[in-house]
């Protein structure tokens, strides 16, 4: 059993514990601690222990593991204090706010000797995106040349500013390409549309360009206010045909002269069995190994790099190269201890 302590008990912290407290298997949720304390007592389950606050958390030698679910700018301090305590931590996306901050963390896993990070990145656990890259890796439809993606929210809070456009949300589309295509970005440009009205003053949408190391192109829609839903779509050209993200409805409705499927409302909803799948992935890789099997701590230093580069391009209107440190061998063929 893997006892595992959250810090950050806001809307997918509480996700999060739902599921390892009533869905998946191994793992008791032992610890929480936010700094809203009343809302880290809310979300308590009856397993769980209340901190006061994140370090008393991370050193309980009641607690195995860590899940980092607070506000990106918290990230860097609690997934270090992690690693010097040398338990295994999972932590939500973006592994931290600058490339800086997730270079230090790469630096403090290579020199603690075994992988410990694991990112959540979660849509390449989601069944489409596997499928997706099923197709692509089959050699079916050729070799890859293009993706067009779009990432569509209902909305977003008021605080959401147009960088996070880039930083919080097509950061996934950011991790999913270098995983898809197996290649890193090397190149970031922004274009930008007509401002949506249900943005208010918010520059939304934006069309974001990559360029990747073998060539292929992809763009990526970011449309946060489309009001209909949470939308997310990806479509692949290939050399001899195109390979696309299926329809997610197991039933469709004609009614009165319409075809109708159901759109999520939110993330939570369009992503559930992914998160499902990636948390019990990560339960039974760090029970048995000692170590996480996903998306690595190198994995969130080069999507931070990326997104900080896009962050220049939509600041400054030019094409911002991509460079990133050279990746170490421990990534290649990281060693793991059994706990
Ligand atoms: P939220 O604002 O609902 O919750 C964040 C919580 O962190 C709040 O309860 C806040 O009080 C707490 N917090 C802030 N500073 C803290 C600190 N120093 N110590 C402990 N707790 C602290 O936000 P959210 O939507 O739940 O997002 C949290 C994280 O999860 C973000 O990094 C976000 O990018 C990520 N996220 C990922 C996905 C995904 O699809 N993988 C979806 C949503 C959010
Ligand atoms: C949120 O933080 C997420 O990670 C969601 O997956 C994304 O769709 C949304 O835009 C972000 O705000």
């Amino acid at each position: 059993m893997l006892k595992v302590g959250v810090i950050g008990t806001g809307m997918i912290g509480k996700d999060h514990i739902r599921r390892m407290t009533s869905v998946l298997s191994g793992v008791q949720v032992v610890a929480v601690t936010d700094v809203d304390a009343a809302a880290a007592s809310l979300a308590a389950p009856a397993s769980a222990a209340v901190f006061p606050d994140g370090a008393s958390l991370i050193a309980a030698p009641s607690v195995d593991a860590v899940v980092v679910s607070s506000w990106g700018p918290t990230h860097e301090e609690y997934v270090l204090a992690s690693i010097a305590a040398g338990k295994p931590v999972f932590c939500e996306k973006p592994l931290a706010t600058t490339a800086a901050a997730c270079l230090r963390i790469v630096e403090a896993e290579v020199a603690a000797g075994r992988r410990l990070v694991q990112v959540g990145y979660m849509r390449r656990y989601d069944v489409a995106y596997r499928a997706l890259k099923a197709v692509i890796d089959s050699g079916e439809i050729g070799a890859p040349l293009m993706m067009h993606c779009a990432h569509r929210n209902a909305s977003v809070p008021s605080f959401y500013e147009k960088e996070m456009a880039i930083t919080d949300t097509a950061v996934h589309e950011i991790d999913m390409v270098r995983w898809m295509f197996d290649s890193e970005i090397t190149a970031a440009s922004v274009l930008i549309p007509r401002k949506s009205g249900n943005g208010g003053e918010l520059q939304d949408p934006l069309f974001l360009l990559l360029e990747m190391a073998n060539g292929v192109l992809v763009d990526v829609e970011i449309s946060v206010n489309v009001r209909y839903g949470y939308d997310i779509r990806g479509e692949i050209l290939g050399e001899n045909g195109t390979a696309a993200l299926g329809s997610l409805s197991p039933v469709s409705v004609r009614v009165a002269g319409r075809v109708s499927d159901p759109v999520p409302a939110d993330w939570r909803d369009r992503f559930i069995a992914a998160y499902d799948v990636e948390f019990q992935e990560w339960i039974d890789s760090v029970l048995s190994t000692g170590s996480p099997s996903g998306p690595s701590a190198w994995d969130g230093y080069a999507a931070a790099v990326v997104s900080d580069a896009a962050v220049s391009a939509l600041r400054g209107g030019a094409r911002e190269p991509v460079s990133l440190v050279t990746k170490p061998a421990f990534y290649s063929s990281s060693p793991a201890v059994a706990v």
